[in-house]
């Protein structure tokens, strides 16, 4: 296909009932249109694998409901201290030798002190010096944070949007959307690649799914690194109980996020560890192309490498290079 044809794809004015739409197609019909976009950027042989790694855990002073490291829920989080910036190499070192390209770092923080950043900055140096791509989330950033990020090393920010605009203040009341914005702006005039996606299976409607999705297609660019998230439902959170996903909801999600931004990276995100080879594979073929890699994702576990070489085996999927 001629390349104007291609780009005419990467459109940033997606409507709800465009997305809609998408989300109410057959299946079958969805995960064809979802391949033909994924193959004509992507290998849909290739999962780019990522690293997380909590460098402060725990003891947050917002009150995101799904989040076991919130100082409102008792989930037995501890909070713990900023980690040394030589316990930080060390875990980088280990996840390049388990074959991640890229290391992310995050923090249970409202936003950094400067005092933090510096030290957090050494570590983004430190860890792309290994020849890592690196990424961290710590919370909302102002504009010379985001600049000092950036002239540490950092190649990615993780902000999440999280859920649509409609169910936000049910799942978050001590920062808005708004601020999210604010933030993901500043990281992108910075000149940080934008990681931002959102939580699924957290109550909220199909029509929130919509509008998440909407929300995220419209920003002024595509985020390179879309995380899709499955709640992963921690005992003491107010989420504890709320009703399981449909998991063919949860791929119409992923397949959603892949037609609306084709170049992005979907990230298959938290959830794996109560996921199905099979399902994971469905999501795969929906056109997530990356996961984290690791027996834990920030406080939760995940599947542990053997479990996913195992799969990738059984699939005849490579890791993604560089
Ligand atoms: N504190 C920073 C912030 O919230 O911006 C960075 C770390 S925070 C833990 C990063 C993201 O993890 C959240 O935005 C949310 O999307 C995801 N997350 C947290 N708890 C989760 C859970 N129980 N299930 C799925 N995703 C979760
Ligand atoms: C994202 O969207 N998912 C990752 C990453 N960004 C930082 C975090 C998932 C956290 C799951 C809950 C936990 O392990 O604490
Ligand atoms: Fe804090 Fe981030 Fe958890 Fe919200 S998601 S409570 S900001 S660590």
């Amino acid at each position: 296909m001629p390349d104007t044809a291609a780009e005419s794809i990467l459109r940033h004015d997606w409507s709800r009932a465009e997305v809609r739409a998408l989300f109410d197609l057959p299946l079958t019909e969805l995960m064809f249109r979802a391949q033909l976009v994924h193959r004509r950027y992507f290998d849909p042989t290739e999962i780019q694998l990522s690293t997380l790694l909590s460098i402060k855990t725990g003891g947050c002073a917002e009150d995101c409901a799904y989040c076991p490291q919130s100082a409102s829920y008792e989930t037995g989080v501890d909070a713990g201290k900023l980690m040394s910036r030589e316990a930080v190499v060390a875990a980088a070192k280990a996840a390049k030798v388990g074959g991640a390209g890229r290391f992310c770092m995050g923090a249970a923080w409202r936003e950094p002190k400067d005092r933090d950043l510096d030290a957090v900055a050494g570590m983004i140096a430190d860890v792309k010096a290994l020849g890592l791509e690196t990424c961290a989330t710590l919370g909302m950033l102002t504009e010379p944070q985001a600049q000092r990020l950036k002239a540490a090393g950092l190649d990615y920010y993780n902000h999440n949007l999280d859920t649509s605009p409609e169910y936000y203040g049910d799942i978050i009341t001590t920062r808005t959307m708004d601020d999210r914005f604010d933030t993901l702006a500043r990281v992108r005039d910075a000149g940080i690649n934008v990681c931002c996606g959102g939580i699924v299976g957290m109550g909220e409607t199909r029509e929130d799914r919509v509008g998440m999705v909407v929300a995220l297609a419209t920003l002024p660019a595509h985020p390179e690194s879309v995380p899709i998230n499955l709640l992963v439902k921690v005992e003491g959170t107010p989420l504890t109980d709320v009703a399981a996903l449909d998991p063919i909801e949860f791929v119409r999600t992923i397949a959603v996020s892949r037609v609306t931004m084709p170049k992005s990276m979907v990230r298959l995100s938290a959830g794996r560890e109560d996921m199905s080879d099979e399902m994971q594979m469905l999501c795969f073929l929906a056109g997530a192309n990356s996961i984290f890699c690791g027996e834990k994702l920030l406080t939760t576990p995940n599947p542990g490498r053997d479990r996913d070489q195992s799969l990738m085996d059984r699939l005849g999927m490579k890791p993604m290079q560089g």
